[in-house]
C-alpha cells in the first residue's frame, strides 16, 4: 500500500506511529525492554547477555528498516539507474557495531545500555560471524557495500543465504578439523523474511520447439521446480540516511512441485522433496580456488541468478515498459565467474518469455553487465561439463551455444582462420570433458572486464586473457581493491579512530578518507608518536589477552607482534613464514647467551583456514603446532621468540588481531595474488608490511614509499625464468631447517615429508628456496626497524596516512563512474 493513495488512510497511520523512532537514552531503554519482553519472550527483570544482545539488535533494527523505507521509497521516486552487485560469496561478520556507528548512534546505545546494567562491548561479543563466503572475495563485497551504501549509491546486494557459512576450525594436536557452522541457531535478528517475494526457480526437464504466430520458438518444459524466497539485510551507510539492501535467496519448497506430488497421492514422497529444496541453499562450497564441476554447486548458482534477475525485471516493470530503456535502468555487476549464468538467464527473459529478437536482446545484455575477476591463473577459472549444464539447466546450454557461434562467426571475420586461436577463445572447450569457460561466457557479454589490482590488470591483458585484450582492448580496465576504514579502523581501532580525530581536527576522514593524509604532516612530532604507540599498546594488550585465552601462551608487550593471517596456501606462502621462524628459533639456540641481549623479541602470529580437502595446506598447519609446541617450550628461548596459531580465523577475530599487529607479512610467490586485501587493513592500522612485491602491494609502495615497507623476494617477471632453472636454488640456511623438519626435530617426521618435498624435492614451484635468503634480509632490516621505536612509529603514522588510496570507497566511486554508469542518490536528511 502507498501512504500517498488514500489521504485519510495515511493521516490515520500517521497518527498512529507519530514520528520515527527516538535516540534519545530513555527511548533507548524503553525500546530494548520491550524487545526483552516482546520479540525475545524473557522478563525484563531477568534475562542474560544473549537475551541482551538479541533485544539491542533488534532495536537497532528497527532503525535499520525505518530508513531503508526511506531509501527504497525515495529510489523509487526517483528511478535513478541501479546496480545490481551478484555476488556467490559474502563475509559480513558481525554487524552490531558496525550498525551503530554507521547510524551514529553508538554512544547513545552504550550509555543506555550502562543504565540497564550492561556494557555495549560485552554485549557486541555475544554476536556470532556471517561467514558466508571463503576469503578475501566475500569480504572485498561486504567493504564494497559499505561504500555503496555510504556514498548514496542506488545498489543493491544479491547472494545465497546459506545455511551452513565457512566451516569452524577446530584444532586437534594440532591438526585442522571442521566442524560446521550453523550460524543460524540462535536466529538471526538483522535480517527480514520477505515472504511474499519468492519466485519460482527451474531445473532440467526438455526443450521443445513450438511455433509461436508463425514463428518456431523454443520452449522449456523443466522437470523440477524450487521456490526461492528473501530475506533483506538492512547496510546502512556512514554519515547518511541511505540503507541499502542485501538481499539473500534461500530455497524453499514450490507449491507447484507439491501439488504434483499430492496429485499422484505420493504424500511422503512430497514431504521428502520439500526438504530437498531446501538443500539448494543449505551450504557454502569451502574451496576458495578450485572448481569442481557439482551438481549442486551449479544449481546453486542458477538458483541464485534466476531469483535475482526475476527480482531485477519486476522492478524494472513497476516503472516502464519498454525493455530500450533496460540499460539505462540497470547495471549488472558480476562478481567473478560464479554468477555470470545470469547472461545466459537474462537472454532467455528477453527471448522466450519477452519476445525479444535476438539480436536486440544480446544488445541489451552487453550493455548490462560488467565483469571482475579475481583469479589469477588459467587453472583456478571455473569450467563447467557440457553434459551437467545440458541435464540441469538445457534451454541455457542452447542460448550458450548460440551465444558461442555467434561469436565465433565474428571472430572469424576479424581474425580469420586462426584455429588455435578460435579455440582458445571459445566459451566450449572441446576435450576430454566438453565444458563452458565461464570466464569466456563473461567476458564477451561484459562491456567492461576489471581486474583487482594494477599488476592483476596487466597479467590479464598480457597472460590470461590476451587474445580477448587483443580483440578488445578498451574492454580491460583496473580497479584496486579497497576496505572500509568503518568496519577496519572506527569499529575494529576505536582508540586510534579518536586518535586520528584529534590529530586531524575532525572525523570527516571517516568519509573522506583522503584526508588521513593530514597525518604525515605529524610523523615525526613526539606527542603524536607518544599517543601512537600508547595506542597500539593498549591494542597489543587486548591481543596478548585473547592469545592467551586461545592458547595458553603468555606473550610480552615488548616483543614485536608479527602477523600472518589469510587462507592457508602454498602460494600465500605460510610455509616460507615458518621456515624463517625455526631459522631464527635455531640462531637464537645457537648464540652465546651474551649475544642474546641483542635479539629483537619476537611474538609470531599465525592464522587461517585450509579448504578441508586441500592436503599440503593442512600440513602446514600441522607443521606451525608442531614447532609451536618447541619453541614456546624451550626455556632457552623465552620471551625472544613465541609462535601462535590462532585458531578459526574470521572476520571478528580479525578485528582484534589487526590492530594489534606490530608487522605483517604478505609474501606470496611474486605473480600469484591477484591483489589482497588484508595488507590494507594493516596498513590502515599502522601496521607495518614485510612483503613481496605481488598484487596490490605494488601501489602501497607507491603510495608510503618504499622505506616504510619490508619488502624482499623475486619480481614477477623473474619468476618464469627462475623456475625453468635446472636446479632451483636452495640456500644452505634454508637447506638446513628444512633438515630439521624432516630428522623429526618436530616430530611427525613421516608426515612432514611431502611437504618438505614441495620444496626440495626438485621443484620448489613456489620459489620458497629462491627468496629465502633475500627474505631474511627483510625480517633483519624489520628488527633492526623495530629497535628504533620512534623510527618505528614514524613509518607507522606514514603507513596509516598513505592507506586512504586503499578505501573500497575510492573502488565503488571508481566503479560507479567508469563501470557503471551510475550516481549517488540521496536521501534529503530533512526528510
Ligand atoms: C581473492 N580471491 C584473491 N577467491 O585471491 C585476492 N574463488 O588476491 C583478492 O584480493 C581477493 O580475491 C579480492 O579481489 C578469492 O578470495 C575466492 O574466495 C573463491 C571462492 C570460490 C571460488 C573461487
Amino acid at each position: 500500500m502507498s501512504l500517498g493513495s488514500d489521504s485519510a488512510k495515511a493521516e490515520r497511520m500517521f497518527r498512529l506511529m507519530d514520528g520515527f523512532l527516538k535516540n534519545d537514552s530513555i527511548s533507548l531503554q524503553q525500546d530494548i525492554l520491550r524487545h526483552v519482553e516482546y520479540t525475545v519472550a524473557r522478563s525484563r527483570f531477568n534475562f542474560d547477555d544473549f537475551e541482551a544482545y538479541q533485544a539491542l539488535a533488534h532495536s537497532v533494527r528497527d532503525r535499520l528498516i525505518e530508513r531503508s523505507h526511506d531509501t527504497q521509497l525515495y529510489f523509487k521516486r526517483k528511478d535513478p539507474k541501479r546496480v545490481y552487485f551478484l555476488s556467490f560469496e559474502y563475509l559480513m561478520g558481525r554487524s552490531l557495531s558496525n550498525s551503530v556507528i554507521n547510524l551514529g548512534i553508538r554512544d547513545q546505545y552504550a550509555d543506555a545500555l550502562s543504565q540497564l546494567g550492561f556494557e555495549f562491548e560485552v554485549l557486541a561479543e555475544q554476536e556470532g560471524d556471517a561467514a558466508l563466503g571463503n576469503g578475501g572475495l566475500a569480504r572485498l563485497s561486504a567493504c564494497q557495500m559499505d561504500s555503496m551504501a555510504t556514498l548514496d549509491y542506488p545498489a543493491w546486494g544479491y547472494g545465497l543465504r546459506y545455511e551452513y557459512g565457512l566451516f569452524r576450525q577446530v584444532i586437534l594436536d594440532g591438526f585442522q578439523h571442521e566442524q560446521p557452522d550453523f550460524w543460524l541457531n540462535f536466529g538471526n535478528p538483522w535480517e527480514t523474511e520477505r515472504v511474499h517475494v519468492t519466485y519460482p526457480v527451474k531445473f532440467y526437464g526438455i526443450v521443445e520447439e513450438e511455433n509461436l504466430n508463425g514463428e518456431k520458438c523454443n520452449v522449456w518444459i523443466p522437470g523440477e521446480v524450487v521456490e526461492a524466497v528473501a530475506y533483506d539485510n538492512p547496510i546502512p551507510g556512514y554519515g547518511t540516511r541511505n540503507t541499502i539492501t542485501l538481499r539473500l535467496w534461500a530455497g524453499k519448497p514450490s507449491d507447484q512441485h507439491d501439488m504434483e506430488a499430492y496429485n499422484t497421492g505420493d504424500y511422503i514422497n512430497a514431504v521428502v522433496c520439500r526438504q530437498k529444496a531446501e538443500n539448494i541453499s543449505s551450504v557454502l562450497y569451502p574451496d576458495d580456488r578450485s572448481f569442481q564441476g557439482k551438481e549442486l554447486r551449479l544449481k546453486q548458482q542458477y538458483f541464485f541468478v534466476s531469483a535475482s534477475i526475476q527480482d531485477i525485471i519486476r522492478r524494472f516493470k513497476e516503472a516502464h515498459s519498454n525493455f530500450d530503456e533496460f540499460p539505462e535502468k540497470v547495471a549488472l555487476q558480476l562478481n567473478d565467474t560464479h554468477p555470470s549464468l545470469a547472461i545466459a538467464e537474462v537472454m532467455r527473459v528477453l527471448v522466450d518469455k519477452e519476445h525479444l529478437a535476438w539480436n536486440k536482446a544480446w544488445d541489451i545484455a552487453c550493455k548490462i553487465f560488467s565483469f571482475t575477476i579475481h583469479a589469477v591463473i588459467a587453472e583456478g577459472l571455473e569450467k563447467i561439463p557440457v553434459d551437467l549444464l545440458g541435464s540441469l539447466l538445457p534451454r541455457h546450454l542452447q542460448i550458450i551455444y548460440e551465444i558461442n557461434f555467434k561469436f565465433v562467426e565474428e571472430l572469424k571475420k576479424r581474425i580469420g582462420l586462426d584455429y588455435n586461436r578460435l579455440s582458445r577463445m571459445s566459451i566450449i572447450e572441446e576435450g576430454a570433458v566438453k565444458s563452458i569457460r565461464m570466464a569466456n561466457l563473461a567476458i564477451v557479454c561484459s562491456h567492461t572486464v576489471n581486474g583487482v589490482s594494477k599488476v592483476h590488470s596487466e597479467l590479464l591483458k598480457a597472460k590470461l586473457f590476451k587474445d580477448f585484450y587483443e580483440l578488445w582492448p578498451q574492454k580491460f580496465q583496473c580497479k584496486t581493491n579497497g576496505v572500509t576504514q568503518r568496519r577496519w579502523i572506527v569499529v575494529s581501532n576505536p582508540s586510534l579512530c579518536a586518535l586520528i580525530s584529534k590529530w586531524l581536527g575532525t572525523e570527516a576522514w571517516i568519509r573522506d578518507v583522503d584526508l588521513l593524509t593530514g597525518l604525515r604532516a605529524y610523523a615525526a612530532d613526539p606527542d603524536l608518536q607518544q599517543e601512537w604507540m600508547m595506542v597500539k599498546k593498549v591494542n597489543k594488550m587486548r591481543l596478548a589477552e585473547y592469545i592467551e585465552a586461545m592458547s595458553g601462551v603468555k606473550v610480552s608487550l615488548d616483543a614485536m607482534f608479527d602477523v600472518q593471517t589469510k587462507r592457508i596456501h602454498e602460494y600465500k606462502r605460510q610455509l616460507l613464514n615458518i621456515l624463517g621462524i625455526i631459522h631464527r628459533y635455531d640462531c637464537i639456540k645457537n648464540m652465546e647467551k651474551s649475544q642474546r641481549s641483542k635479539v629483537v623479541p619476537r611474538v609470531c602470529i599465525i592464522g587461517g583456514k585450509a579448504a578441508p580437502g586441500y592436503e599440503i595446506a593442512k600440513k602446514i598447519i600441522k607443521l606451525c603446532h608442531a614447532v609451536a609446541e618447541k619453541i614456546n617450550n624451550d626455556t632457552d628461548v623465552g620471551d625472544l621468540l613465541k609462535l601462535v596459531f590462532i585458531p578459526d580465523y574470521n572476520v571478528s577475530v580479525a578485528e582484534l588481531v589487526i590492530p594489534g599487529a606490530d608487522l605483517s607479512q604478505h609474501i606470496s610467490t611474486a605473480g600469484h595474488e591477484a591483489s589482497g586485501t588484508g595488507s590494507m587493513k594493516f596498513l590502515m592500522n599502522g601496521c607495518l608490511l614485510l612483503a613481496t612485491e605481488d598484487g596490490s602491494t605494488v601501489e602501497i609502495v607507491e603510495e608510503i614509499g618504499a622505506d616504510n615497507l619490508f619488502l624482499f623476494g623475486a619480481k614477477i617477471h623473474e619468476v618464469p625464468k627462475l623456475r625453468e632453472e635446472e636446479s632451483p636454488k636452495m640456500p644452505l640456511q634454508c637447506a638446513r631447517v628444512i633438515r630439521m623438519v624432516r630428522d623429526g626435530y618436530f616430530g611427525f617426521k613421516d608426515y612432514f615429508e611431502s611437504l618438505c618435498d614441495t620444496v626440495d624435492g626438485g621443484k620448489d614451484f613456489y620459489l620458497l628456496g629462491s627468496d629465502f635468503e633475500s627474505y631474511l634480509e627483510a625480517q633483519a632490516a624489520a628488527d633492526k626497524a623495530f629497535a628504533d621505536p620512534n623510527k618505528w612509529t614514524q613509518m607507522s603514522i606514514l603507513s596509516t596516512a598513505g592507506s586512504g588510496r586503499f578505501s573500497s570507497d575510492r573502488t565503488i566511486r571508481d566503479y560507479a563512474e567508469k563501470t557503471w554508469g551510475i550516481e549517488p542518490c540521496r536521501f534529503p536528511s530533512d526528510g
